[in-house]
């Protein structure tokens, strides 16, 4: 065995002089340097599944919203959570060691001081997303399991969050909480069967164009349309285009949409079209519409966590089940001050704030009955405790309007992937939402006005100097950068302002909000100004 992991990591060598990191959502990197972060990668899957005694581990290839030459991997625990934070480290450390034999001795060690049976089975999923360069590191990644004796099935093609489904399925098949049939046909069943039950006879008020952002979002939404009727709803796919994976993220997708605040310049929509934007590999998606005027409307994260809260609430009273679950809202210091002043006012719901990424949001969503998670950018999706969804299974309704609305939310803890946030799971939603109020964007949009906002980008010299507390909204260090921040945002009206090392890129992210579009823009520039001056060594 010894021999075998040793041969399978001398295949791939590292790049010279490169560190590698499991960040905030995996190793993500040029792809030509990731040969044998990938053959490490199936190492530590593999030793991971067998310290779970061969439960499934998820194995992801994809960076996401990153330009076409980049690629990356993450892991996936088995009910679809993102990877134990000890395992990141685990792997950082793995992937940075220089020969072959390191590399077994580091397998090995760590077997006997996690006290893992290295003769108990290993079981990986492993999919891709649509990079040119997913096949190579395909194959790296299975030099890595097959080394290791894992037993692997690999579903070629997936969107991220239909990896975390099938890793969850195959994990709960044949318990009681069996999550659904682990194969891609059974994503597109559940979903679909969910989404006809959750309209309950309802349509969606004309059609949505989903931009797909030239990934693999394309082909599985064109999948997952033959399992919804059109009068239902019609979905109209635009920017699919993976036969040139070079076009992926490429002025179009949710990143894009999010940073322009424009909708992609191939967009042929008229005023008041409804339209999504996914991102490369479908874990997030982004609202948007332009009025009768021609003006550009974002219906972001915060707007999706606000909808489903709100809609959710509406349905847990109608059921007669208010008393028995209280739901809450997770965001990050992203969200913009009026999403969550509407969440506790209006809504009268309790909010979390975390740090970014969502592993951290995930967590605190799980610690709710029901916990309606979504950063900004578009990631998220709700959660239901184990306690909520025994009690939703087993009420017995009084009356038929409670009997109306229990079959609807039913049918919504089955539509949303519970796994992890999916871009069309969340797209699904947001049409049952909107069918069901006969909203159009345009109400949707009024139920609050956001704070005019920037987010600015600082270059620094070593970001690290940067440590955030108090979920990322406040700085430790470099001292005294927080005092200054603090001066200027008290004086303008409906400040509010941090600073935080950014968790995927070399850089320091500003935000800033204020009552009007001037002042948040002349804030932002003032902290940034502060940040730079603090991080840039003379
Ligand atoms: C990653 C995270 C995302 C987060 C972003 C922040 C996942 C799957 N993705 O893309 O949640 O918002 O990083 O980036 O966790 P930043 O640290 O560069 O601002
Ligand atoms: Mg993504």
């Amino acid at each position: 065995m010894a021999d075998a992991i040793a041969a399978a990591a001398a295949k791939h060598p590292p790049a010279e002089k490169v560190k590698y990191q499991y960040g905030t959502a995996g190793f993500r990197m040029k792809a030509d340097i990731l040969d044998s972060v990938m053959t490490r990668c199936g190492l530590i899957a593999a030793l991971r599944s067998r310290s779970l005694k061969g439960r499934w581990i998820g194995v992801m290839i994809t960076a996401s919203h990153n330009p076409p030459e980049d690629n990356g991997v993450k892991l996936v625990e088995p009910m679809g959570n993102m990877l134990a934070e000890d395992w990141e480290k685990l792997s950082t450390q793995m992937a940075n060691l220089q020969t072959p034999e390191e590399v077994s001795k580091f397998y090995h060690e760590t077997a006997t001081r996690l006290k893992i049976d290295r003769t108990a089975p290993a079981r990986v999923v492993i999919a891709r997303d649509t990079r040119a360069s997913g096949a190579r590191l395909l194959a790296c990644t299975l030099e890595g399991l097959k080394g290791a004796g894992a037993e692997y099935k690999d579903f070629g093609f997936l969107t991220t969050p239909q990896l975390h489904y099938l890793v969850r399925c195959f994990n709960t098949e044949g318990t009681h909480q069996e999550y659904g049939k682990p194969t891609e046909v059974g994503y597109y069943e559940k979903m679909g069967n969910a989404f006809q039950r959750a309209l309950k006879g309802k349509e969606a008020a004309g059609s949505l164009t989903v931009d797909c952002a030239n990934g693999v979002g394309g082909p599985k939404l064109t999948q997952l349309i033959k399992y919804i009727p059109k009068e239902a709803l019609e979905i109209i796919v635009v920017n699919d285009n993976v036969i040139k994976p070079e076009s992926l993220n490429v002025d179009c997708g949710a990143d894009y949409v999010k940073t322009n605040q424009r909708a992609p310049p191939s967009s042929k929509a008229g005023p008041n079209d409804r339209c999504c934007s996914l991102d490369g590999d479908a874990d997030r998606v982004m609202y948007y519409f332009k009025d009768a005027n021609n003006v550009f409307h974002l219906l972001d994260g915060d707007r999706i966590a606000t909808l489903a809260a709100s809609f959710l609430g509406d349905l847990v009273r109608q059921c007669g089940l208010a008393d028995s679950f209280k739901i809450g809202v997770v965001q990050t210091a992203y969200a913009n001050g009026a999403s969550t002043q509407y969440v506790e006012r209006d809504l009268g719901l309790q909010v979390v704030c975390t740090n970014t990424g969502v592993k951290y949001l995930h967590h605190a969503a799980e610690k709710m009955d029901i916990g309606v998670y979504f950063e900004a950018n578009g990631h998220g999706t709700i959660i239901f405790s184990e306690a909520t969804l025994d009690k939703i299974a087993e009420y017995e309704p009084r009356n038929p309007g409670q009997a109306q609305a229990l079959e609807v939310l039913r049918a919504c803890v089955e539509l949303i992937n519970q796994a992890v946030g999916d871009a069309l799971s969340d797209m699904l939603l947001v049409e049952v939402i909107l069918a069901h109020k006969q909203w159009s964007c345009n109400e949707w949009l009024a139920t609050y006005t956001d704070l005019p906002n920037r987010l600015l980008k600082v270059k620094v010299t070593d970001r690290g100097l940067f440590q955030a507390t108090d979920a990322e909204r406040k700085l430790v260090k470099p001292e005294g950068v927080q005092a200054r921040i603090d001066d200027v945002v008290k004086k303008v009206r409906q400040g509010r302002s941090f600073a935080r090392a950014s968790g995927t890129e070399d850089a320091v992210r500003v935000y800033a909000e204020a009552a009007t579009r001037a002042e948040a823009d002349d804030l932002a520039n003032k902290v940034a100004k502060i940040v730079e001056t603090a991080g840039t060594l003379p």
